[in-house]
């Protein structure tokens, strides 16, 4: 090695300051003595310390709990027909995204699966510029127009005297706002159901909620809903398991995608679009296009698919991406175009001036992550952490000395405007209660159970009494039997039936599974203890790998257990660093004896079955589900006993859970 290449290397590998300078040694700080005073003149110890006090950035006010990742969006073919956006027509272009999740109430190092709606924000570095579809897994919001935004999120949030509940809608000054602003109602039972409870990002739809507009070469405009299906399917959890994992893996949904896309496993989801033209904006009766609080059902508007979005990258650095990626209703290419949705137009504001706050100043579009994939070149200049050299003198328009805009951007539809000015909501905004009742009609029984739990749940939480009665006398007008469920649960008065249920139903809003699904990284555990019959073990793990099914083998201890052949197997970690809920399923083999004595397996079998888990036991295995309280005679197709258990269970993971089960005895 020559002497240059060998400075070179040391230059590399080695640490330096800010500034460049090589740093010796970043142990010990520089003192007069081995046991004396530390010396001001030590700058790499006052930059190091100046760094670190300055690490933390504001949170998001809302969504400050996410997680990230990169990927790709193909169109299946141009929509010409509809807009000129470059990535919805060129049906070879990849768009590079980077797709943040969230929740939304909670702090950022709070849980990953409170009760709460889910954001789906996803930013297309289009050739160009960027386009930020900022959704939710809702179809619809609570409000309805913007200037509502900061009471609803004072309201949820924890309550200023004492700052608690954190993540968590279950209190009283959330239930007091939304029972005193009836809009919220649809969206409320949104919140209550399932939905609000993903099993996975991976496993979540998401929605653009706002009406938007395409609009194509001629200047026509259509109105647009935007929906992303999972192709792993829509799951949730059950809300105990949801709480109890909280505690067991607080980032449980974030690592699950980080797991995926490191295992090469890709989450994909396919865009769809309602496509509603000009000319039926007022075709349906009690549906107003600007209203977020209402969905068109897809029995009036079919969802038409047109690409694939598949993220297959994780983040290099949490923070310099996730945390720092800012989304923005407002940007959007030519070629898709807003609405007058009040709750829209609000947003436009908001999400441009929060960055400037969060993010230090107006130059954040020049962050890496935040960057157009295209030229930036304007005259705007100069602001905190500028990192942009402009070159040339002309910072002004018009001018004839440097660049001038082109006249063929974006222009905004030229939609004709005519109207008073005046505070007021237009009387098409006044339903607040038939799509509420729409997805009440909508769900499968076990999904209003779980609704009904939901609500006593919440409202049980709710220390006013009077705060539970409004809202007993709202839910009596989405349905009679919701309001009586509910009433019975939380100490109000049965209400006085008042309205008749209309009876719609749209399909498409339940979850539960109408036909079975990809089993592909579901994750089972398999209990182990010495005695465990190898070749059980081994035979249901191959069948169950091949499937992509992810196989864990929990001992009682890390290392090995003795088989009945004799040999050691190696389990994958010890069952006392982990729980039923961060799995889809459990399972307990035949010979490891020990297995019904342990408090843990028992409970790990009792908890699965009881979160309508598929439970499979063999042999000496069953004695396991017997002092778990689990009833063997029970039909119950997600209950698989016996030697062959591997298609059993892979047939009820493809239809997620069981939970027709009667589970109320199950100590868990
Ligand atoms: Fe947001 N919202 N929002 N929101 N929102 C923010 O922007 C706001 C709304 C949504 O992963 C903030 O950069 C107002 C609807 C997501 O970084 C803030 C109104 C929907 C994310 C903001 C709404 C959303 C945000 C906080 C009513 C679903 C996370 C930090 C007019 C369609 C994006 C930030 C990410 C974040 C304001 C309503 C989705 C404060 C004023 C409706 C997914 O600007």
């Amino acid at each position: 090695m020559t002497a240059t290449s060998d400075h070179r290397a040391f230059n590399e590998a080695a640490l330096t300051t800010d500034q460049g300078i090589p740093v010796a040694d970043t142990d010990n700080s520089l003192r007069a003595g081995a046991r004396g005073p530390s010396l001001l003149e030590d700058f790499h110890l006052r930059e190091k310390l100046m760094r670190f006090d300055h690490e933390r950035i504001p949170e998001r006010v809302v969504h400050a709990r996410g997680a990230g990742a990169h990927g790709v969006f193909k169109i299946y073919e141009p929509l010409d027909e509809f807009t000129t956006a470059d990535f919805l027509t060129d049906p070879d272009a990849e768009t590079p995204v980077f797709v943040r999740f969230s929740t939304v109430q909670g702090s950022r190092g709070s849980t990953d699966t409170p009760r709460d709606v889910r954001g789906f924000a996803t930013k297309f570095y289009t050739r160009q510029g960027n386009f930020d579809l900022v959704g939710n897994n809702m179809p619809v919001f609570f409000i309805q127009d913007g200037i509502k935004f900061p009471d609803l999120v004072h309201a949820l949030k924890p309550e200023p005297h004492h700052e608690m509940p954190q993540a968590a809608s279950a209190h009283d000054t959330f239930w007091d706002f939304v029972t005193l602003q009836p809009e919220t109602m649809h969206h409320l039972i949104w919140l209550m159901s399932d939905r609000a409870l993903p099993r996975s990002y991976r496993m979540m739809q998401g929605f653009g909620v706002h009406t938007f507009r395409l609009v194509n070469g001629h200047g026509r405009s259509t109105f647009v809903k935007f929906h992303w299906t999972p192709a792993l399917g829509t799951h949730s959890l059950v809300f105990d398991e949801a709480q109890k994992i909280s505690g067991k893996d607080p980032d449980f949904n974030r690592r699950d995608l980080w797991e995926a896309i490191e295992a090469g496993n890709f989450p994909s989801w396919e865009l769809g679009v309602q496509f509603i033209p000009s000319e039926q904006a007022f075709a349906f009766d009690d549906i107003d296009l600007l209203d977020a609080t209402k969905l068109i059902p897809e029995e009036l508007v079919p969802v038409t698919p047109v690409g694939r979005l598949t993220l297959n990258r994780n983040p290099d650095n949490f923070f310099a991406e996730t945390e720092q990626v800012a989304f923005s209703v407002g940007n959007v290419v030519p070629g898709i175009d807003f609405t007058d949705d009040p709750l829209l137009q609000a947003r436009l504001f908001s999400y441009l001036d929060t960055q400037l706050t969060r993010l230090g100043g107006p130059n954040f579009a020049q962050l890496p992550i935040n960057r157009p994939r295209v030229p930036v070149r304007n005259h705007q200049q100069d602001g905190f952490h500028q990192q942009r050299v402009p070159v040339g003198r002309a910072n002004y328009s018009p001018n004839s000395l440097g660049t001038q805009d082109d006249g063929a951007g974006f222009t905004h539809h030229p939609e004709l405007v005519d109207g008073p000015k005046e505070r007021k909501r237009s009387v098409t905004f006044a339903d607040h209660y038939s799509q509420a009742t729409l997805f009440w009609n909508s769900m499968s029984a076990w999904e209003r159970e779980h609704i009904v739990a939901a609500y006593r749940f919440e409202l049980g939480k709710v220390t006013t009494m009077a705060i539970r009665v409004r809202m007993v006398e709202h839910l009596n007008r989405v349905d009679h039997d919701l309001a009586v469920a509910v009433a019975a649960g939380i100490g109000v008065e049965e209400p006085v039936k008042s309205v008749d249920n209309h009876g719609r139903a749209s399909a498409a809003l339940s979850q539960a599974p109408t036909a079975p699904g990809p089993v592909t990284t579901r994750k089972v555990a398999i209990l182990m203890g010495d005695g465990v019959s190898a070749r059980w073990v081994a035979g249901l793990s191959e069948d169950l790998t091949q499937h992509g099914v992810t196989v864990e083998l929990l001992g009682p201890v890390d290392g090995t257990v003795d088989t009945d052949d004799g040999l050691p197997m190696e389990v994958t970690r010890a069952m006392n660093t982990v729980a039923s809920v961060v799995y889809d399923a459990v399972v307990v083999p035949d010979g490891a004896l020990s297995l019904a004595a342990d408090g843990q397996a028992v409970q790990f079998a009792a908890e699965a079955y009881k979160h309508g888990k598929p439970v499979t036991a063999a042999g000496t295995g069953e004695d396991v589900l017997l002092r778990a309280h689990i009833r063997l005679d029970a039909e119950d197709p997600a209950l698989i006993l016996g030697d062959a258990p591997a298609a059993g269970l892979l047939a009820a993971l493809a239809v997620h859970r069981n939970f027709d089960r009667d589970v109320a005895a199950i100590p868990a």
